[in-house]
């Protein structure tokens, strides 16, 4: 198990202790703004206005939180583990970069970024995006933030089924498993020879794809995990 290539998942339940909302939770994201208004692409061909709002308020948010004792220990796993460790993260904070880890897949985009929906180019995004930003490439004024909503594909998904495919352990932390493609990895992963575990406060809507179950916060049950897995 020495060089075991580990593959874990996060959600946003691993950034709850660093102080950013979860969706699903009572009092999270979604029981404040209708999903369809702020997280879709029709919603921001109505009204861009409501979704850079949404998406500056977060960025802020984000910009003054950092990184709690699970985000620590999987960076600290991934610098003292002999074999490969991926995280394949659906949150766009920056959490595990400024906690130290350097193989982290933003499958859902990042708050940091900026995309132009008519020339696709990318840049980094201000603390404060507005609607008519023009694109710095084509000039269109058609800047968004660069995160996947519902109904678009989420990135670098190839790569992301080969290291599930890969996988001796597949581990999910923080995540309800109620959004696909990501509530599928478990299974992928399991069927694919991995040992999976979940990570989380409860279980999720897909616990029955796990073989090992930690419930609790993350701060509380990823550090020892990590100490496990390192002592193996
Ligand atoms: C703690 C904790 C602590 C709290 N410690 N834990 C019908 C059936 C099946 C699928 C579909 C369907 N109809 C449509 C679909 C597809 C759709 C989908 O899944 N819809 C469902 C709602 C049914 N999915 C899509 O459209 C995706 N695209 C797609 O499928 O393309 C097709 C395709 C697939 C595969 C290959 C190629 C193409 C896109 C999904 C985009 C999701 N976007 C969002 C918003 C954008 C980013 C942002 O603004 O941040 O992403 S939605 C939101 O949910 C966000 C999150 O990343 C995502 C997941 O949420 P997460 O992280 O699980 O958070 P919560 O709040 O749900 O859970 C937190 C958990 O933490 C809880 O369990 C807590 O208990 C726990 N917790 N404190 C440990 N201290």
């Amino acid at each position: 198990m020495a060089s075991a290539k580990l593959v874990i998942l996060t959600g946003a339940g691993i950034s709850a202790e660093s102080g950013l909302s979860t969706f699903r939770d009572a009092g999270g994201i979604w029981a404040q703004h209708a999903v369809e208004d702020v997280a879709t692409p029709d919603g921001f061909a109505r009204d861009p206005d409501l979704v850079h709002w949404f998406y500056n308020a977060r960025r802020q948010a984000a910009a003054d939180v950092s990184p709690n004792a699970a985000h620590h220990a999987l960076a600290r796993l991934e610098r003292e583990h002999k074999g490969e460790v991926v995280i394949i993260t659906q949150n766009v904070d920056a959490l595990h970069e400024a906690a130290g880890s350097a193989l982290v897949i933003h499958m859902h985009g990042a708050l940091s970024g900026a995309l132009c929906a008519t020339c696709d180019y990318r840049w980094p995004a201000p603390l404060a995006m507005h609607t008519n930003d023009p694109c710095p490439a084509c000039a269109a004024p058609t800047a968004r933030p660069d995160v996947v909503w519902f109904g678009e594909t989420p990135y670098q998904m190839e790569a992301i089924w080969s290291h599930l495919e890969e996988a001796d352990i597949f581990a999910a932390i923080g995540t309800s498993g109620n959004v696909y493609p990501a509530a599928a990895f478990a299974q992928h992963a399991g069927r694919a020879g991995a040992h999976t575990v979940e990570l989380n406060l409860e279980a999720s809507a897909n616990v029955r794809d796990f073989a090992e179950l930690r419930h609790g916060p993350a701060g509380v049950t990823v550090p020892p995990w990590v100490d496990e897995l390192l002592n193996q």
